[in-house]
C-alpha cells in the first residue's frame, strides 16, 4: 500500500517536451473555446444556435480527449493513438454536420450530410488501420485515407455543397469558402503528421518532426478555427438584421 504514497501526484514534464507542452496548451484552449461557444449561443436566433452548439460540442469533445491524452503522454511518453482516433471519429463527422447546417438555408438535404460523414469515417478508419493496426502497410492505408479526403475536398469545393453555397450567397457563401480553405489547408496538416509517425516511402522527408505535435497544432487550428468561422457568420447575419 505504502508505495502508492511515494508516487508523484503530477508527472514531471521536461522543459523540452514539446509534445507534453502542446497537449497541455491544446487541452486548455479546447476548454476555453467550449466555454466561449456555449456561453455565446443564446445571443443568436434559434437557427444559428444549433450551429454554435455543434461548434462547442466539437471543442468540448476534444477537451475531454485532450485531458486524457495529456495524462497518457505524461505517464507513458507514447502516442495516445486510441484516444486520438476516438476524438476524431466523433468530432470530424460533427464538422461535416456544420457544412450541412449552414447550407440548409439553400435547401441542403440530409443526404449531403451523410455523404460527407461517410467519407470522413472511411478516411479515419483507414488512417487508424495504417497507424495502429497494420503499420507495415501504413503507406497504402494512408493512400486510401487520402483518397477519401480528396473526395471530401472535391465535394465541398466543386461538388453539390459548392452549388448550394453559391445559391445561398452573401455571408453563407463567404463562410463556406473559409471552411473550404480550412479543409484544404488545415486538414492537410494531418497527413504530414501521419507521414512523420509511420514507416513508408516518405521516410526521411519528415524526419525530426513529431507526429503528436503536428496533430495537436492541426486540432487547435481546425477545431477552434471552424467554430470561429460559424460564430462570425452568426454575428454577421445578426448585425445585418439589426441594421
Ligand atoms: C479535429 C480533427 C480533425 C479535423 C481531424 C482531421 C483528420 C484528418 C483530415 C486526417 C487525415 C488523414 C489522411 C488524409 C491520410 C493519413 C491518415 C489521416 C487519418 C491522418
Amino acid at each position: 500500500m505504502n508505495y502508492l504514497l511515494s508516487l508523484p501526484l503530477v508527472a514531471e514534464i521536461r522543459t523540452d517536451d514539446y509534445v507534453g507542452f502542446t497537449f497541455f496548451v491544446g487541452c486548455m484552449a479546447m476548454m476555453a473555446a467550449s466555454v466561449f461557444f456555449f456561453l455565446s449561443m443564446n445571443n443568436f436566433d434559434k437557427k444559428w444556435r444549433t450551429s454554435i452548439l455543434v461548434s462547442g460540442l466539437i471543442t468540448f469533445i476534444a477537451a475531454v480527449h485532450y485531458w486524457y491524452m495529456r495524462d497518457y503522454w505524461a505517464a507513458n511518453e507514447a502516442s495516445p493513438t486510441f484516444f486520438r482516433y476516438v476524438d476524431w471519429i466523433l468530432t470530424v463527422p460533427l464538422m461535416c454536420v456544420e457544412f450541412y447546417l449552414i447550407l440548409k438555408v439553400a435547401g441542403a438535404k440530409k443526404s449531403l450530410m451523410w455523404k460527407l460523414i461517410f467519407l470522413s469515417v472511411i478516411m479515419l478508419i483507414t488512417g487508424y488501420l495504417g497507424e495502429a493496426v497494420y503499420q507495415d502497410q501504413a503507406a497504402i492505408w494512408g493512400l486510401i485515407s487520402g483518397i477519401a479526403y480528396f473526395v471530401i475536398v472535391y465535394e465541398i469545393w466543386l461538388g453539390s455543397a459548392k452549388k448550394l453555397a453559391v445559391q445561398a450567397g452573401g455571408y453563407v457563401l463567404q463562410a463556406h469558402k473559409t471552411l473550404c480553405w480550412f479543409v484544404l489547408v488545415g486538414w492537410a496538416i494531418y497527413p504530414i503528421g501521419y507521414m512523420a509517425g509511420t514507416p513508408g516511402w516518405y521516410e526521411g522527408i519528415f524526419d525530426g518532426l513529431s507526429m503528436d505535435v503536428i496533430y495537436n497544432i492541426g486540432d487547435a487550428v481546425n477545431k477552434i478555427g471552424f467554430g470561429l468561422v460559424i460564430y462570425n457568420l452568426a454575428v454577421n447575419i445578426a448585425a445585418k438584421k439589426e441594421a
